[in-house]
């Protein structure tokens, strides 16, 4: 099995005209949380940097680790994230209200996790799962949610219009930006999908990776950083219609993109592609100046941190995201700054994070020990956070904070 490969050519349009505009070196893989029986054994690390495409504007790696490695056993767990898992709730009430006609119709969701989201929806309609995670998958199973453990394909999607008949709504949150052979997914939803149906998907949007500096985004498990007009660039290609767009806020800023076989496109589309060309989002420039700013800021945090630690204080994180295993490992920050990081993941606690291998542990601990400040590696949920931490804080506890800015709250 080849682990990984460079990509020569743009995964949207085909050019072979990209430019480098990041490089971030060789990072170890955001979710491979390091078991104590394998600290001794060496951790696999890919080139993580990432081309711009002159053609079409779309943003994506330069290297594309196999998705065997990346999803075949995963650590991550929607359940894990209540912020997620009440967004989740509000988007199946959609799902079943606006975009189904009766409990017959069909709903599959792609990279369906742990199946917080179709068991919101398995009482109201036939519910499908499609997720290569076989660890993740039973959980989803156990809840009531029948999936399929296996990569999203047009084999696949043959076999459940087969089985099951056309979809009417197509659901993938967080996965789009995943997978690297983008045109076959989207063709295979169209394969899937009803006339009348709509594919629903959220991807983090690469306006807020620019505008809020979140690089920590970038990782082996996202080969795209998705804007609108480069997914319009690939669904015009397919004979597929984006028919409507919202921002929604959830891992900082996503894209909730409605696209169907037939319709026509929204106000709001054509609004939103305007925005982004105002934003200089099709530029290359724009990405070559949000790549200088990781530096400053990079700085900015190192500086801070040092000077806590010479003070003598104790630093903890809060929340083992893939995000903040990017920022921990190319900033070079380890177990000697971060005697542990808490994490409410069942599967994560107990084993260290990769590269730097910092231990995760259960929230208890700050039942017996705590830090004079948390360092937060899920700043998209700092909000939600720092109102459920009021204890905390109120017994001394400060929250540093990376992004937008370095910031002590
Ligand atoms: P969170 C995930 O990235 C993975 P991550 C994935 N690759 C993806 O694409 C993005 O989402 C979009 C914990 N936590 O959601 C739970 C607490 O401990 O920012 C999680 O381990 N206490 C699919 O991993 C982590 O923090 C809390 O109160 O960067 C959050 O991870 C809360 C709210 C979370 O995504």
């Amino acid at each position: 099995m080849e682990t990984h490969y460079q990509k020569l050519n743009c995964g949207i349009c085909g050019s072979p005209n990209i430019d480098q505009v990041l490089d971030l070196g060789s990072m170890p893989l955001a979710n491979a949380f390091v078991h104590e029986e394998d600290l001794l054994s060496p951790e696999l690390s890919f080139p993580l940097a990432v081309n711009f495409c002159n053609n079409c504007s779309a943003l994506q790696l330069s290297h594309v680790v196999n998705g065997e490695i990346l999803f075949k056993n995963y650590h991550y767990e929607t359940s894990a994230s209540r912020p997620l898992v009440e967004h989740l709730q509000a988007l199946a009430d959609e799902i079943v209200k606006k975009h189904t006609e009766s409990p017959d119709d069909l709903v599959v969701e792609i990279g369906s996790n742990d199946g917080t989201l179709l068991s919101r929806i398995k009482d109201r309609s036939r519910v499908l799962g499609v997720d290569p995670a076989e660890n993740i998958a039973k959980i989803a199973s156990k809840n009531g949610v029948p999936t399929i453990v296996d990569f999203f394909t047009r084999k696949v999607a043959k076999r459940i219009k087969l089985e099951m008949g056309e979809a009417r709504v197509i659901v993938a949150n967080n996965v789009m930006a995943h997978m690297d052979d983008i045109r076959s997914v989207f063709s295979a939803v169209k394969e899937l999908l009803s006339p009348k149906g709509k594919f629903i998907f959220e991807v983090h949007w690469v306006g807020n990776l620019i505008t809020k500096g979140g690089f920590d985004q970038i990782y082996h498990e996202h080969v795209y950083y998705h804007s609108l007009n480069a997914l319009k660039f690939l669904t015009d290609s397919l004979g597929l219609v984006i028919t409507d767009v919202a921002l929604v806020p959830i891992h900082g800023e996503s894209l909730r993109v409605y696209v169907g076989r037939e319709g026509a496109s929204s106000q709001a589309v054509s609004n939103f592609l305007n925005r982004e060309i105002e934003m200089g989002l099709i530029k290359k420039e724009t990405y070559l100046t949000f790549s200088k700013k990781i530096e400053s800021n990079k700085n900015k945090l190192l500086q801070l941190l040092d000077g806590l630690k010479k003070d003598g204080k104790k630093i903890f994180g809060y929340g083992a995201s893939a995000k903040g295993n990017t920022l921990l490992n190319y900033f070079k920050i380890g177990p000697k700054v971060l005697d542990y990081i808490t994490d409410t993941t069942k599967a994560k606690q107990g084993t260290y994070t990769p590269g730097a291998r910092i231990p995760v542990v259960s929230p208890e601990i700050l039942k017996n020990e705590l830090p004079d400040y948390m360092f937060l590696l899920s700043w998209n949920y700092a909000d939600v956070i720092l109102e459920k931490e009021k204890d905390l804080r109120e017994k001394g506890v400060k929250f540093i904070i990376a992004v937008p800015e370095v910031r002590i709250v």
